[in-house]
């Protein structure tokens, strides 16, 4: 993964310094790289990068420090020499436990027409910040619903069936999406 760390120069005229990467911890074992030499224009701000693999690293936050040093000319002020931004692993993908469709008490993904139908996702990990779309198709694949979004954070979605017709059969989809993009996606059969 390519970082990148902007540096801004305060002063009037041009500086150099080292920037050292991090992460988690300020310290030597947790040293991503440093850039030395790095040159700002006076009043002015100028990038440095850093790769960083991430094998291995564990799933969650990890802070990435970035630290200033060794500036010539010296400093008026250090204070704000340091910045952290929180970099977050995340391989798990949410898994969809079940996906339900209802009209009121009737659950049995048979309905009249003219019903709001209900279609409700349950998530098994109760991993926050999901995002979730729901398409419904006809039996011959005709889209009917595509990629509407299903609530936040409780995942469902009101379909109106007013115009379909009775004896109509439909596939729906549903997808829930965490934020590195992990994705599960289940679906049911219902009849109208
Ligand atoms: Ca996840
Ligand atoms: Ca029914």
């Amino acid at each position: 993964m390519q970082i990148t760390a902007t540096i801004q120069n305060q002063g009037q005229t041009a500086a150099t310094g080292d920037v050292s990467f991090y992460y988690d911890v300020q310290d030597a074992g947790n040293l991503i790289a440093t850039n030395t030499g790095v040159s700002v224009v006076g009043s002015g701000g100028a990038n440095t990068v850093a790769n960083w693999d991430t094998t291995g690293l564990g799933e969650g936050t990890h802070p990435i420090i970035v630290v200033i040093s060794n500036v010539t000319p010296a400093e008026s002020n250090t204070t704000n020499n340091e910045a952290t931004k929180d970099f977050v692993i995340d391989n798990t993908p949410p898994i969809i436990s079940n996906v339900t469709s209802s009209v009121g008490g009737d659950t049995d993904n048979s309905y009249v027409v003219g019903s709001t139908v209900r279609i409700h996702v349950f998530e098994q990990n109760n991993e926050t910040g999901l995002t979730g779309t729901v398409t419904i198709t006809t039996d011959g694949g005709a889209p009917v619903v595509t990629d509407a979004p299903l609530l936040a954070g409780s995942y469902y979605y009101d379909w109106n069936t007013v115009g379909r017709s009775a004896g109509e059969v439909f596939f729906i989809e549903t997808t829930l999406r965490d934020v590195a993009g992990n994705e599960d996606s289940d679906g049911l059969p219902m009849t109208l």
